[in-house]
């Protein structure tokens, strides 16, 4: 009886960890135009005041990662006037670019991400709650 009930709680806590494995990190927004698709994941997931890693998934119109692009982003507290943060996302390969931005407030901001490859010029915006 004792094993079984060690079996049962080892279970449970397999099954929580699991739990949190997927739940981090969640998507928090998939936006595309014609020619790319860009998802992005937090760290951490929810993202808080603070820094906050960004991490770009870009796909091109076919589905596939695109690397080597020059990825440009600007971050606008959207409840502020000229609250404005800009920087360049580093290429990880696989289609990912990170960049750390320093979230001095919560609520609304807005992520303006220029994705430039080759005669490839797309620009996307990623709304971004911060908590
Ligand atoms: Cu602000």
């Amino acid at each position: 009886m004792r094993l079984r009930i060690l079996v049962l709680l080892s279970l449970i806590l397999s099954a929580a960890a699991l739990a949190a494995c997927n739940a981090s990190p969640v998507a928090e927004a998939a936006p595309a135009s014609a020619n790319i698709s860009i998802s992005l994941t937090t760290n951490p997931s929810p993202p808080k005041v603070g820094n906050v890693e960004l991490l770009f998934k870009v796909l091109d119109r076919n589905g596939q990662p695109l690397s080597g692009a020059d990825f440009d982003v600007i971050a606008d507290h959207v409840d502020m006037k000229g609250m404005i943060m800009h920087g360049k996302a580093a290429d990880q390969g696989n289609g990912v670019y990170a960049i750390t931005a320093n979230f001095s407030m919560s609520g609304n901001w807005k992520l303006s991400v220029q994705v430039k490859k080759d005669g490839l010029d797309e620009k996307l915006d990623i709304p971004l709650k911060v908590e």
